[in-house]
């Protein structure tokens, strides 16, 4: 029976390392952060607003986390900035954004500044490789 234990331990450690590479390749792993989600080319894009509700005219953060559907390699850039087309105007302020890991940022200092249509951008980068992603929110 002894020669089963280190042969158990090898699994687990085996397993555990695999849990690990999932986190950054889309399968799961993201749940506490569904609430907002963008696809685009080789990754998918998740992001969470704090505090939750945007308010016209107060400060928010964003958490931000990328993971590659395709095996790519996670981004280690990120530029976020959001626009009202309709009016051809952008923020008042530059968010600042810090990462924490590869594929995980963080960005504060954002503001919208008026109620109605705003499209949040955000452009990743992967070495020299560049890919935009976008979505609209309605302020109320
Ligand atoms: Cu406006």
């Amino acid at each position: 029976m002894r020669f089963y234990v280190p042969f158990l331990a090898f699994v687990f450690l085996a397993f555990s390392s695999e849990q690990v590479k999932s986190a950054s390749s889309c399968d799961g792993a993201m749940s506490d952060l569904v609430e907002h989600q963008i696809e685009q080319g080789s990754y998918r894009l998740i992001f969470q607003t704090q505090p939750k509700k945007i308010t016209v005219g107060k400060f928010f953060s964003l958490r931000v986390d990328v993971c590659s559907k395709d095996g790519s390699p996670l981004p280690d850039g990120l530029k976020i900035d959001a626009t009202m087309p309709m009016h051809g105007h952008g923020m008042n302020y530059r968010p600042s954004v810090q990462q924490l890991a590869p594929g995980k940022f963080k960005a504060k200092g954002l503001m919208m500044h008026m109620a109605g249509s705003w499209l949040l951008r955000f452009d990743i980068r992967q070495g020299d490789k560049a890919t935009r992603m976008q979505t609209k929110l309605i302020l109320k």
